[in-house]
């Protein structure tokens, strides 16, 4: 259960304050008090939060309090994939949607799609005939072609731009097998692209996905990315999600994959932003030596009421380092995004176990900015 970036923070931490100095540094806000986050980061990037249904149709007030005062950009957390906006064949449910995008056009808040084509959250009917069997490539590119454009049709000039493609790379740089590749193979990606800008030709487009300090990946990205630009599509930025965690990623791997996209010519997103403060739960180390099970959900779900605050500042720390590499490179960053509001509205809560209480995003569950938050804001 041990971190094991206790010891490098606090080096990394004073290289990240020199870069910030390096770049000028954000600008200066007055007090935590009547300061807010979007004033301090300035136009260096767009600041923004995924919004969750509750939020976007106003009933969340408190948590719209705090996006209208410190976010510039929102993105729809679900209700625009594919699963929830076009559930049945020819059947679209539009509303959760719409109440995005007019709440932040009242709001001044530049809104993102998220997202077109992604295997995860995919109505089952979307690649199957009737009998449950894979669809043909021709019937699988006229169901993209009409999801595509009736979605990005309707919201055409209102959102920036879209995550047209999520998730379609895997660690060792090779295609996901997902039904659109078994189908269609690599086409399906510059077909997506194709109909989005089709659709709406002013629209930004990116290609979103998770794990990109791994080198593999990056590679693999970076190789699309160039095919796509070869064949004259349009892609104006590669979206880093951005789920951290205490141990992982190696914040220079994740430079480093920054400036490889970087230098193919478009620019970067960190478009899902949180850090888990719990345990990961990805090697077996974690869980081998805990036979009893109360001892294993507490070790697993150590902090259900609180975080203690050596983990805290650790954590802050971690955040702060990361936002620090996003100003570094404000040249190329064009949004950061957080992966919701606030901590008690977080995924992670639910992932990789159900029922952890984690503190991953950017404000506390009392709505509160974390000490990293307040810091920008009255640096
Ligand atoms: O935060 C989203 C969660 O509420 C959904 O249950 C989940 C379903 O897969 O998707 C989450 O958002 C994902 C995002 O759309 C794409 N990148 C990974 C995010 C976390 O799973």
């Amino acid at each position: 259960m041990k971190l094991r970036n206790t010891i490098i923070l606090p080096s990394l931490w004073v290289l990240g304050a020199v870069g910030v100095l390096a770049c000028g540094g954000v600008r200066p806000s007055a007090t935590a008090d009547e300061g807010s986050l979007k004033q301090a980061i300035g136009d260096r990037f767009l600041i923004g939060t995924a919004l969750n249904v509750r939020q976007s149709s106003g009933r969340d007030t408190a948590a719209l309090r705090v996006v209208k005062r410190h976010f510039n950009a929102i993105v729809a957390e679900n209700c625009m994939k594919s699963a929830e906006i076009h559930p049945e064949e020819g059947r679209y449910h539009f509303d959760d949607a719409d109440a995005l995008v007019n709440l932040g056009e009242a709001n001044g808040l530049t809104v993102t799609g998220h997202c077109l084509i992604w295997h995860s959250q995919l109505p089952r009917w979307f690649a199957v005939d009737k009998e449950g069997k894979p669809v043909s490539a021709e019937v699988l590119k006229a169901r993209m072609k009409e999801h595509i454009s009736t979605v990005v049709g309707r919201y055409k000039g209102r959102i920036k731009g879209w995550d047209v493609v999520n998730e379609a790379i895997v660690e060792d740089g090779s295609y996901r097998k997902t039904p659109f590749y078994d189908i269609l193979g690599e086409e399906f990606i510059p077909l997506a692209f194709q109909y989005a800008h089709e659709a709406d030709p002013d629209a930004e487009l990116y290609y979103n996905d998770y794990g990109m300090d791994n080198p593999g990946r990056r590679d693999g990205v970076v190789r699309l990315v160039k095919q796509l630009k070869e064949r004259g599509l349009r892609i104006d930025a590669v979206g880093m999600q951005g789920h951290l965690g205490m141990d992982y990623p190696d914040i220079h791997a994740f430079e480093t994959s920054m400036m490889a996209f970087a230098a193919t010519g478009v620019k970067v997103m960190i478009t899902e932003w949180d850090m888990s403060a719990l345990p990961t739960l990805t090697r077996s180390a974690n869980i081998s030596d805990i036979s009893d099970t109360a001892a294993f959900r507490q070790a697993l779900n150590p902090y259900p009421v609180a975080l203690p605050d050596s983990v805290s500042q650790r954590w802050n720390a971690r955040m702060k380092e990361f936002f620090n590499l996003f100003v570094k490179h404000s040249d190329v960053v064009t949004r950061v995004t957080a992966w919701g509001v606030t901590d008690g509205d977080s995924w992670k809560n639910n992932f990789p176990m159900p029922g952890r209480h984690d503190y991953a995003l950017l404000f506390d569950r009392a709505y509160q900015p974390k000490p990293f938050v307040k810091e920008i804001i009255t640096h």
